[in-house]
Parts: structure tokens; sequence; C-alpha cells
């Protein structure tokens, strides 16, 4: 009778230890998708929200436009984004130097990463580099571009799935 309830109670420890060390393991993959926009509130992104990948920059020096490697963001990935800049009558922005903020206005929180632009490929495109959303919904992503004496900024806003 009490090895039985000491068998009983070992089973029962060893479970929760299971069931634990199995919810730390898969806490990077739940985590992200499920238990943040749980505690933060699953907001919809707001109905009128332009995600186009072509904006006009806020004061209207640059026609600016984004692309992500792979061509569809990932969720929680570390990828790239090419950021091509021009002005508005198509010439190819040059040398600028451009910051990259963002974060998901909903949740109050910003970027996990500190993306930078990292190299110029030429033809007004650049490299930007520790792109990450770590989880899904209403995300916005802004670019402070100096070029010259010319400065202005844009915020690109997207939806991630
Ligand atoms: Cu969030």
């Amino acid at each position: 009778m009490k090895n039985q309830k000491i068998s009983i109670i070992i089973t029962a420890a060893i479970t929760t230890i299971i069931i634990i060390v199995v919810f730390i393991l898969l806490m990077p993959v739940i985590g992200p998708r499920f238990l943040h926009p749980i505690m933060m509130g699953r907001e919809s992104a707001p109905t009128n929200l332009d995600t186009s990948s072509t904006l006009l920059s806020d004061d209207g020096l640059f026609q600016v436009s984004w692309s992500s490697d792979p061509a569809e963001v990932p969720l929680n990935q570390i990828h790239t984004w090419t950021l091509h800049i021009e002005t508005p009558d198509g010439q190819p922005v040059e040398n600028a130097t451009v910051l990259v903020e963002g974060g998901m206005p909903q949740h109050g929180h910003g970027l996990p990463t500190n993306p930078q632009v990292t190299e110029f490929l030429g033809n007004g495109d650049y490299l930007v580099e520790g792109m990450r959303f770590q989880m899904t919904g209403f995300w916005e992503v802004r670019f402070i571009i100096n070029s010259g004496e010319q400065s202005d900024s844009i915020t690109f806003n997207l939806n991630i799935e």
C-alpha cells in the first residue's frame, strides 16, 4: 500500500517536470505566436491600414520602397531588407544616411533587434540587416533618411502573420 502511494507521487512528480520542460522548450515557438498577443490583448490592426511597400516620405522629399529577403517577411527570424530611395522624379538617392526604428504601436514596444543599414548597394538601394518581428500583428517600421541637406522620415505599416 505504501509503495503504491510512493510510486503515484513519483509518477506525478515526473509528469509535472516533463510538462514544465516541454513548456520551456516550446516557449520560443508558442511565445511569439500566442502568449504575447494574449497578454497584450488581441487588438486587430486598424482597418484602413496602408501596408504599401512603396510610399512618399512624410515631407515628400523621397520616394521609398522596401523588399524583404525572403520575399514574405518571416515571423521571429533575423532577415534582411533592401530599401530603395529615390527623389519624387525618380532619381536614385546615393549614399544617404539611414536610421531604422519601429515597433508595435498597439503593444507599446519597439523592435526586438537594432537593425542597421550596413551597405549602400548602388542605384538608390540600401541593405538593412537585423530585421526581426517576434510576434504576429501590426508593426510599424520607420526610416529616417539624411541625404546632404535633406532630411525626411517615412513609416511603413505591416501585418505579420
Ligand atoms: Cu507586440
